[in-house]
């Protein structure tokens, strides 16, 4: 019966495919098919209004009666939804919460589930976006066109698309939004500006999605020249106070800030003798009046000392407790940098008294742009595994969005925006599951070997590029493709692969057990001692935690250098399978979004065979082993590989034309 209801569905937007469909809808109904039912609201409110339309348009099962009531078991956004003799009847104690079950239903419909009565509340109250936007238009980390904000039209001009971004973030339980660049412009704070955040964020508020900003620490100074920008001062003190007022008078229900501090360039409370605490502090006792937070970020290393990977939690744990209770501190799920692997932070779990929340990276900086398919709900969900969500009190996700029609640069990268929205709503949901809703709600799809391409694919991405613990290996500057040779004269170590990866005559790794780095002390005992140990070390962060010698055996029998050959060899196996599989579905989807997909996977095959051949030769200068005989050749030199330079400028994603340029 499911199924007979799904492929009527599927049949109704065989229709739609006469369209051209350029992915501009994204996971949303836009099609009213079949019967309205009958939706009953006894109140009217923007929001309420919303949900209503939606189902009007787009439900077709039985009536439906929305209805706002207290109930002990719904957190503030959640909602029940029970059968009644007349039909439906969805609850929630706020208008966001019915707007939630408008979507709900709408999504258990594409999807052909069963509705049944359920109470469903979002593990965390907030979840949200984080773009890095400028004001030039440009997206730091962006491959997805220019930003959406149309910073010069605002606020006079409104363009349709920040509806229709509102209602997809709604649609997945998004409900606020941090609009520019963590590395922030003053000029975002400044009277101008702030008219236009107050535009976009009367947009959004019909929503549910409140707008935050991103801020520099130094703007008392660059805006109003204040002679310090020390959170200790009396004045800035009172300039901050000041400016928080001027927001919540223009946005009531402006969400807070978002701070990068001391942090690759940035300024921060450090530069004044103050602790990132005191910094904090200081703009949360601004916004407190106002109920606003401060989510302040732990991306912080400097070039000095010996790991990377230690000192985020070398700088925070000691501030555990110190921080105003609106504080957030924002921590990246990983030590190091959004890379395809890496462990979890050890900050997580060590902060007893301080609210954390986790920073994942939806936009692919580190896994192929928007030009590799990587579906990242399996490293989100990794995380978890190890990472309770009870133990963290948010979740962010770097947006993957920009002004491409269809919103992301590959058509699959729109499923890591839904994956996101999903998660951080649920966390305990699968990725299985996540997959197949987004599959059959954007392209009316069950496809079991396309779901598993989904499922495979980050997997894939970490073997070509880097398999076995091994980290940020990849070019200077664009991090689109592989550079473990990158040699700059004067720049930062810690932004040279050969300082991560470590490659001699012995072996290969960089060894974080006590005999190195010891950054293995930073997790609990328990895993700190399993990590230590080359043979209880999870294979997949071998390299991440040990210096290991190419003849170490691993649990395949293969010694290091074979394993490590092998798994290169199988992320080029991998997608070259992915290519086979979609090219089989071809007649399910549309031909514009099959032909793009087609095209990107063919650059994804020619980029792994790239990593994987750079990589093996460049490290069988170290190891001094042949390639074993049954894996691939090589098809570069690597003298060639050397002299391959992207133009890739302000991390634009390469076009075509660079692609066959660089080949
Ligand atoms: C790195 C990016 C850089 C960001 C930085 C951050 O390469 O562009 O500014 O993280 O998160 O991943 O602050």
């Amino acid at each position: 019966m499911i199924r007979s209801l799904f492929l009527t569905l599927c049949a109704a937007m065989c229709i739609h495919w006469a369209h051209a469909e350029d992915g501009s809808r994204l996971w949303l109904p836009t099609e009213s098919n079949g019967q309205p039912a009958q939706i009953n609201l006894k109140h009217s409110s923007p929001t309420l209004d919303i949900a209503a339309d939606e189902l009007r348009q787009f439900w077709h099962g039985q009536p439906v009666d929305l209805i706002l009531k207290r109930d002990k078991s719904l957190k503030a956004d959640g909602f029940s939804i029970r059968h009644t003799d007349k039909g439906l009847t969805l609850s929630s104690p706020h208008e966001t919460g019915l707007l939630y079950a408008a979507y709900h239903l709408l999504r258990m419909q594409a999807a052909g589930e069963t509705v049944n009565d359920t109470v469903v509340n979002p593990t965390y109250s907030l979840r949200i976006l984080n773009h890095w936007d400028n004001p030039d238009g440009t997206i730091e980390r962006g491959y997805a066109g220019k930003s959406l904000w149309q910073w010069a039209e605002l606020p006079g001009k409104l363009s349709p698309r920040y509806q229709a971004y509102a209602r997809a973030n709604a649609s997945i339980g998004i409900n606020g939004t941090v609009l520019n660049n963590v590395n922030a412009s003053p000029s975002i704070l400044s009277d101008e500006y702030l008219q236009k955040v107050k535009a976009l964020a009367d947009v959004f508020r019909p929503y549910g999605i409140r707008v935050y900003l991103s801020v520099n620490f130094a703007s008392p100074m660059v805006l109003d020249s204040l002679p310090t920008a020390d959170p200790l001062d009396k004045n800035v003190i009172r300039w901050w106070k000041q400016k928080a007022k001027e927001i919540y008078r223009l946005i009531p229900d402006f969400g807070g800030f978002l701070v990068k501090a001391n942090s690759e360039g940035q300024p921060g409370p450090c530069d004044y003798g103050r602790t990132h605490a005191e910094g904090a502090n200081m703009l949360a006792d601004a916004l407190k009046p106002y109920d606003g937070i401060v989510m302040w970020r732990a991306f912080v290393y400097s070039p000095t000392d010996a790991d990377r990977a230690k000192q985020a939690y070398q700088e925070f744990k000691p501030l555990d407790g110190e921080f105003r209770q609106n504080v957030i501190v924002q921590v990246k799920n990983g030590p190091i940098d959004f890379q395809p692997r890496e462990p979890y932070s050890p900050l997580f779990g060590s902060m007893e008294h301080t609210p954390l929340m986790a920073e994942f990276q939806v936009t692919q900086e580190y896994l192929g742009h928007a030009n590799h398919l990587a579906y990242l709900a399996p490293m989100w969900k990794e995380f978890f595994s190890l990472v309770p969500p009870s133990s963290i009190e948010a979740v962010a996700g770097v947006a993957n969005i920009g002004s491409a029609a269809n919103w992301c640069g590959h058509p699959f990268a729109q499923a890591n925006w839904y994956a996101f929205g999903r998660l951080a709503w649920s966390p305990e949901l699968s990725s299985g599951q996540i997959a197949d809703e987004w599959l059959k709600q954007t392209f009316h799809m069950d496809n079991a070997e396309v779901k598993q391409m989904m499922l495979d694919s980050r997997e894939a991405v970490v073997d070509y590029m880097m398999p076995l613990g091994l980290h940020h290996i990849f070019a200077w500057g664009h991090h689109y493709g592989p550079e473990p040779w990158c040699e700059i004269p004067g720049a930062r170590p810690d932004w040279l692969p050969t300082y991560y990866h470590k490659a001699d005559r012995q072996g290969l790794g960089f060894d974080r057990t006590s005999t190195g780095s010891d950054a293995v002390s930073q997790y609990p005992e328990a895993l700190a001692k399993q990590y230590a140990d080359l043979k209880a070390c999870p294979e997949e962060y071998l390299l991440y935690f040990h210096h290991v010698p190419w003849t170490h055996r691993l649990k395949s029998g293969r010694t290091l250098w074979e394993e490590l050959c092998y798994r290169y060899d199988r992320g080029v196996q991998q997608v070259r399978n992915f290519q086979k599989v979609w090219d089989k579905a071809e007649k399910q989807v549309d031909p514009e979004r099959f032909l793009s997909v087609q095209s990107l996977l063919m650059t994804q095959a020619r980029d792994a065979v790239w990593w994987k051949d750079a990589c093996l030769l460049y490290f069988q200068e170290f190891s001094g082993m042949p390639i074993p005989y049954d894996i691939e050749r090589p098809i570069h030199e690597l003298k060639d590989l050397k002299k391959v330079q992207l133009p890739i400028s302000n991390y634009e994603c390469p076009t075509k034309e660079m692609l066959n340029e660089r080949r």
